[in-house]
């Protein structure tokens, strides 16, 4: 179960992040809005939110979820893939010093904790253009010592592994159809997304509730076989950043 998470309010600056959308130009006061909207949404869940200050130097920090791997025995601060955004790991440090252990991926590796599924007591680790072989393998070694088991899968379309695979409860991942024969994900029921709703991919599950991108009604429906709470929540200024659901927040 989750207790807390953690996130950071978007820049004034978060225009500037790195995205390869040609969705248009986000609006800040919407993303806030929308920002502020996701992290009630995780209170009404039960969880202790602390939202950390806007860094204006990082336009894509408040992506909290790519500085960190967090799990009940530590927290693994990583080295960003994208230049653009290494540094932005050092303010979380300081924040998850105060729950775990810190455990750090050192260059040459590097880490996206968007890459970084975690079921269980198994760690997938999506070797992207954000996380190299040599951070998997470092992100391996430290979960091993906590007794997880772990293995890399390629990253072949989208930005992070979770941009495509996700888990949403009752041994069963949601996945895009480009995943859907990789023998790393055998042994899990595999919910495969319509492919004109693939970013519905990135849904969020937080204790019994999926929180899920509000305007996927295919992806909404296969959810709901589930049995579990849904809740919706608009995501279009993130999205033009590529950005989704789980990489505003670090859950634990
Ligand atoms: C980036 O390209 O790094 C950001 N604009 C988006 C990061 C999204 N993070 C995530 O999916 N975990």
């Amino acid at each position: 179960m989750f207790q807390k998470a953690i996130v950071r309010k978007p820049c004034k600056n978060f225009a500037k992040g790195i995205t390869t959308q040609t969705l248009g130009a986000p609006d800040y006061d919407t993303m806030v809005a929308q920002h502020a909207a996701y992290a009630d949404a995780l209170k009404e869940l039960g969880l202790a939110v602390e939202m950390l200050e806007a860094e204006e130097a990082y336009p894509d920090a408040h992506f909290v979820e790519d500085t960190a791997v967090v799990f009940p025995e530590a927290a693994v601060i990583t080295n960003p893939g994208a230049d653009a955004r290494k540094g932005e790991e050092v303010t979380i440090k300081k924040a998850l010093a105060a729950h775990r252990t810190i455990e750090e991926i050192t260059a040459p590796g590097t880490v996206d904790g968007g890459d970084i599924l975690m079921v269980d007591r198994h760690f997938f680790i999506g070797v992207s253009d954000r996380t190299n072989m040599e951070g998997a393998a470092q992100l391996g070694a430290i979960v091993e010592k906590y007794g997880y088991t772990w293995a890399t899968v390629p990253v072949a379309a989208g930005l992070h592994f979770k941009s495509s695979v996700n888990y949403v409860g009752k041994n069963t991942l949601l996945i895009t159809e480009t995943f859907k024969d990789r023998s790393e994900l055998d042994g899990y029921e595999l919910m495969v997304l319509d492919p004109e709703e693939e970013y519905a991919g990135n849904t969020l599950l937080i204790n019994d509730t999926l929180i899920m991108p509000k305007g996927y009604p295919k992806t909404r429906a296969k959810l709901e076989t589930l049995g579990l709470a849904i809740v919706e929540l608009d995501t279009s200024e993130t999205r033009k950043m590529d950005g989704g659901l789980t990489c505003l927040s670090l859950r634990f």
